[in-house]
């Protein structure tokens, strides 16, 4: 897996490729992320004859059955980073059996870091154990997403962000969900919030996270779901738990979640 996925990652220095637009406000998808797509369902059916696939993007192929062997795919984790050049994007793949998430890959080819995880045997980077410390989020930065296609959060993400801000050390926005979880996993990151994304941009980090010794969750607590979207919030036990009450307030303060 290793070699294909780094295989998929290095096409996204291939240069710049036609942008097209997608539903919704600011969401794009390039030539780039189709031809990734495409390339790794092609690789990954004639691996493993009669998986299924949940990809972001729309190609031939991807189809998928909640049971059996299937693939969450992100092409590029960072589309909009990937147009501006801003050298920050992943290719990011989830593998689940029965609907279950098994096994990440997200691989970065910008810094040639390769994150991987299989569940109950560790998660690594670049061959490196991953092992990581709690540490409450006066002890870290802080990392938030925002993408624009989701309008109805932006005054929640926002104030919730300030009060992260004002406990933490630092604040990031990194532009790649699959990324910032890996940080997370990683401990450059305490901390990964994110009001609504989609399965295929934290199936994979999200096995990484958990093989690290770190905790994912929607900001309710429940756990995070495959079939559709959720929120994320993610890092070390401490910070997600301090993270979880100053949402609670921001929620109570609004009348509820
Ligand atoms: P993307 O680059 O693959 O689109 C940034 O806040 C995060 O939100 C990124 O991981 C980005 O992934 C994701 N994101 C942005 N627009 C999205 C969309 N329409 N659907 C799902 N995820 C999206
Ligand atoms: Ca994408």
């Amino acid at each position: 897996m290793e070699d294909l996925i780094k295989q998929a990652g290095r096409m996204i220095l291939d240069g710049k490729a036609a942008v097209h637009d997608k539903e919704g406000m600011a969401n794009f998808v390039t030539d780039r992320d189709i031809e990734i797509q495409r390339f790794l369902i092609s690789e990954l059916s004639s691996r493993f004859p009669g998986c299924t696939f949940f990809g972001e993007e729309d190609t031939e192929g991807n189809e998928h059955r909640t049971s059996g062997h299937c693939f969450f795919i992100d092409p590029i984790d960072g589309t909009t980073n990937y147009i501006f050049g801003y050298h920050h994007s992943c290719v990011s793949v989830g593998e689940s059996l029965d609907g279950n998430m098994v096994a990440g890959y997200v691989y970065n080819p910008f810094t040639d870091d390769f994150y991987e995880a299989k569940r109950g045997q560790g998660a690594r980077l670049n061959g490196q154990q991953l092992n990581l410390a709690d540490r409450g989020l006066e002890e870290g930065i802080t990392a938030f997403g925002c993408a624009r296609y989701n309008t109805q959060d932006t005054d929640a993400i926002f104030d919730i962000s300030k009060q992260l801000y004002l406990r933490s050390l630092s604040l990031r926005n990194g532009g790649s969900a699959a990324l910032d979880l890996c940080r997370a996993a990683s401990g450059a990151n305490v901390l990964y919030l994110e009001l609504m994304l989609q399965p295929y941009d934290y199936a994979a980090a999200s096995v990484i996270i958990k093989e690290a010794g770190g905790v994912i969750s929607q900001i309710n607590g429940s756990p995070i779901t495959f079939s559709t979207g959720c929120s994320v919030l993610a890092g070390a036990p401490k910070a997600v738990a301090e993270a979880k009450e100053i949402i609670a307030d921001y929620y109570r303060g609004k009348n509820g979640l």
